[in-house]
Parts: structure tokens; C-alpha cells; sequence
């Protein structure tokens, strides 16, 4: 160990829906601490990803995606969270997608700003772009938008360029001692995990608006012979919808199920056995204390 002293601090990261926050997280941390899927509003959450290398620390959060709040209680908890996750941090960054700004990108940008600490500028998806000087004109216009403090173009999910950012956050971690151990990879316990990934293999799955209505909650943990026994609820917001999640026969539902299983368990490297449940609780993301009850 050398004599330099720690450096420790929060970096948030946000963004309109769907452009790669939580892709990036992934990939900076090297494990899958947030679910991503190809559709909005996945993160629903404030998440803190860990990335500890030396004497440095950064906390990466995840939050949801800033997005025009419809009239639901769910929409409105879910900017809520992305919001209030800029106090507290020592930098924000606002990640959008190559080639595209749109007025929800400007939304992001001053809830990024609201912060008072220096933002950074994550051009991502730069993979969809070619050739690559087509990125300038758009990287030049975004940055007269604010005055960030820097500007990295990158590829989340080929992992590319990511170096370059964890230098630039590195350099605004402030002294100070770690805030989590230094091999813990998330804020979040085994049963969120579990949650999540559920609420994952549902989005894949079903279509169109349907995984907006849905919410997970693990009810039941219980480890015999070394056999994890995991009971889940998938909580829907009317009797239609559950027959949906459910299937023909069951089989939406198995899907599910056996695609979550499969996952946790090499995840956990465990023989695992995972229930589902689905419940109805009517229209309860309209309903504030529902969406906080299931913990949002
Ligand atoms: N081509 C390309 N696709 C990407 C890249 N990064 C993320 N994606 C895809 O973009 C989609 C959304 O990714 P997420 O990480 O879930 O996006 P998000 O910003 O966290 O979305 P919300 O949680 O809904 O706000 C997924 O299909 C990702 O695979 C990238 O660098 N290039
Ligand atoms: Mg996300």
C-alpha cells in the first residue's frame, strides 16, 4: 500500500430514458448491478454502483430516466428520485444518445446543472455512428448547451472508451475515506438483485406497455441443503394484465421464471429454486402509496 491518501465520492448519472445509463454502470463496475432492456423507463430505481481501484473510490448512481411525467404517481416518484440523487454528489454526468438531443435531453441537462457541481458531457452509442467526424458537428453543438467539464464520446455497450471517463471522474473524487467496502460492487442487497432480475426477463417478455404496470417484490428467502428457495410476487394493476403475465397455460409465466433462475444462478453459483406469484393490486402505479410501498 502506498502512503497516498483515499479518495472517495459519488458521481450521478443521468439521463433521458433509454440512452445507456445503466449500461455504462455495468460497465464500469464489470457486473451487472442494474437491469437494461431495450425499452424506457427500465431503471426505476437510485442505485449505487462501486468502482474501487487504488486509493480511489467512485460511487456511480443509476437513476431512472428523466422523462415528461404523465399524470401516474409511478412517473412522477420515478423524476423524483432521478432528481433529488444530485444532492449530495461531488459531479454529475448527463449521458445522451450520438446524434440525438431532444427536449427531454434538455430536462436532464438542468436537473444535471440544479446540483451546483461540475457536470460531464457522456456522448454514448457512438458505435451507431459512422463515419466517426460525423460525431464533431453534434458533439460541438451539445457543448454549447452548459459549460461542462469535460466531454467523453463513448461506446457503453462495446465498452469502449471507458478509460478515458474513469479518469475524468477519478480526478473529482474528493480525499477522504472509502464509503463502502472495498469489494462491494452495489449499494443494493441479493433480494433487490433478485427482483430485478424478474422484473428483466417480464420487460423482455411482454409487450408494449405492459411492464410499466408491473412491480416485483421477493417475499420469501430460504436457504435448505444448500438449495436457495426464493419466493417472488409480480404485482399487476388489473385482473386482465395477470392473465397476460401469466399465459396460455402457464407459460409466459415459466418463461419467465426459467430464464430469472437460469441467470441467478450462475450469478450466485448456487442451485437456486425461484416461485412466482402474480397479484393484482388495481391501477396501483396511479396510486402514491402503493408505488412507495412496493418501494420506489
Ligand atoms: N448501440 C448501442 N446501444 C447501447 C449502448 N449502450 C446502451 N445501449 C442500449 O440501449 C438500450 C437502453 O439501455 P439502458 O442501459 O437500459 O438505458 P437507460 O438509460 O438505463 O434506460 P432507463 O433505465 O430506461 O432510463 C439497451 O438496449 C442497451 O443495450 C451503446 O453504447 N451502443
Ligand atoms: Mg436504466
Amino acid at each position: 500500500m502506498s502512503d497516498n491518501p483515499r479518495h472517495s465520492g459519488l458521481a450521478v448519472i443521468l439521463g433521458r430514458p433509454n440512452v445507456g445509463k445503466s449500461t455504462l454502470i455495468n460497465a464500469l463496475v464489470g457486473e451487472k448491478v442494474s437491469i437494461v432492456t431495450h425499452k424506457a423507463q427500465t431503471t426505476r430505481h437510485r442505485i449505487v454502483g462501486l468502482l474501487t481501484r487504488g486509493n480511489t473510490q467512485i460511487g456511480l448512481v443509476d437513476t431512472p430516466g428523466l422523462h415528461r411525467g404523465g399524470g401516474h404517481a409511478l412517473n412522477r416518484v420515478m423524476n423524483e428520485t432521478a432528481t433529488g440523487s444530485v444532492d449530495g454528489v461531488d459531479l454529475a454526468l448527463l449521458v445522451v444518445e450520438a446524434g440525438r438531443w431532444r427536449d427531454e435531453d434538455a430536462q436532464a441537462l438542468s436537473v444535471a446543472a440544479s446540483g451546483g457541481v461540475p457536470v460531464g458531457l457522456i456522448v454514448n452509442k457512438v458505435d451507431r455512428v459512422t463515419p466517426r467526424e460525423a460525431l464533431l458537428p453534434f458533439i460541438e453543438s451539445v457543448g454549447r448547451e452548459h459549460d461542462f467539464a469535460f466531454v467523453v464520446p463513448l461506446s457503453a455497450r462495446r465498452e469502449d472508451n471507458l478509460e478515458p471517463l474513469v479518469e475524468e471522474i477519478t480526478r473529482f473524487m474528493p480525499a477522504g475515506e472509502f464509503l463502502f467496502d472495498d469489494d462491494q460492487l452495489s449499494d443494493r442487497d441479493l433480494r433487490f438483485m433478485v427482483a430485478e432480475t424478474v422484473r428483466e426477463k417480464l420487460t423482455l417478455l411482454l409487450h408494449q406497455e405492459l411492464p410499466y404496470s408491473l412491480a416485483v417484490n421477493v417475499d420469501a428467502w430460504e436457504e435448505v441443503d444448500g438449495l436457495l428457495r426464493i419466493g417472488a410476487v409480480i404485482w399487476v394493476a388489473r385482473d386482465s394484465q395477470k392473465a397476460i403475465v401469466i399465459g396460455s397455460g402457464g407459460a409466459t409465466l415459466k418463461e419467465v421464471g426459467r430464464r430469472a433462475r437460469l441467470e441467478l444462478a450462475r450469478r450466485l453459483d448456487r442451485r437456486l429454486h425461484l416461485s412466482l406469484w402474480v397479484k393484482v393490486r388495481e391501477h396501483w402505479p396511479d396510486d402514491e402509496a402503493a408505488v412507495r410501498g412496493f418501494g420506489h
